[in-house]
């Protein structure tokens, strides 16, 4: 795995972009930045075997390298499934179509996949077992996101499943400042400076929005989920199940 040095060669102060150089180190930033990031895609398979139904399609947004997208199709029971990957940044699709590529060779699965270079707010969501947004939600500009979550239910089977993964902002300012404050001495424990840290920290502002829990739950509620629940939380990083 290539290890993610981004921040510490990059002193230009640029917004933070999916390009090539992240697409290289992604497998370890997630790793080491998203605590409970192995938590989320261990899930995502185990609930792929209890939710995807047959001959229903199954949706990753935002999905960068396929990590879920692998995971679902591994934890997949069922035939005549499809998984279609989507994700906008052209660095992530190239090197998730290799990967998928090549668990086509070792696995010889049954479920196809599909990468797309789109926009997920462009991308049709239908006949759905399973859809997981897991942390992409929260690139997305905040007017967008009731309109996306609203397409995800109304392309939901009954019985279908969302994962919703994000990082989240507490509602009292002393409890964020000792969350975000943990998150950072996670990523130093994990080898990553306070310099590193900061950069980064500067390069996501305006980039990656985050929302409370509360916000999440009153969207999906909004959007039609009857209930939502959340199965993880680890400092400010939540992963919400909701079902159709
Ligand atoms: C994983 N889910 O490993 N349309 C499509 N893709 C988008 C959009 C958009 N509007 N906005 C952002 N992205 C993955 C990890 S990473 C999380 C997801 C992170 C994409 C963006 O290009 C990037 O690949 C991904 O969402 C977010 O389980 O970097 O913290």
């Amino acid at each position: 795995m290539t290890t993610d040095d981004i921040y510490k060669q990059n002193a230009d102060e640029k917004p933070f972009r999916f390009n090539d150089d992240v697409a290289k180190v992604f497998p370890d930033m997630l790793r080491r930045s998203i605590p409970g990031y192995a938590a989320t895609i261990e899930a995502i398979g185990s609930l792929a075997a209890r939710y995807v139904q047959q001959d229903t399609n199954c949706y990753d947004l935002g999905c960068s390298l396929g990590a879920a997208t692998l995971a679902m199709r591994q934890g997949n029971q069922e035939s005549g499934c499809s998984i279609v990957a989507v994700d906008t940044a052209a660095a992530m699709t190239r090197r998730c179509k290799e990967i998928i590529a090549e668990d086509d060779r070792q696995s010889g699965s049954g479920t196809s996949v599909d990468v797309i270079e789109a926009d997920i707010r462009d991308v049709d969501i239908s006949n759905a077992s399973m859809v997981v947004l897991n942390y992409t939600l929260q690139f997305l500009p905040k007017d967008d996101r009731d309109a996306l979550m609203r397409k995800i239910y109304d392309g939901l089977i009954d019985g279908g499943l969302l994962v919703l993964s994000e990082k989240v902002v507490d509602e009292n300012d002393e409890m964020e400042e000792l969350l975000i404050d943990l998150h950072h001495e996670h990523k130093r424990r994990n080898d990553y400076s306070a310099l590193e840290v900061s950069r980064k920290r500067a390069a996501l502002e305006n980039v990656l929005i985050p929302e409370t829990v509360a916000e999440h739950r009153r969207r999906l509620a909004n959007a039609g989920f009857g209930h939502s629940a959340v199965w993880l939380r680890y400092f400010n990083f939540v992963s919400i199940i909701a079902i159709r």
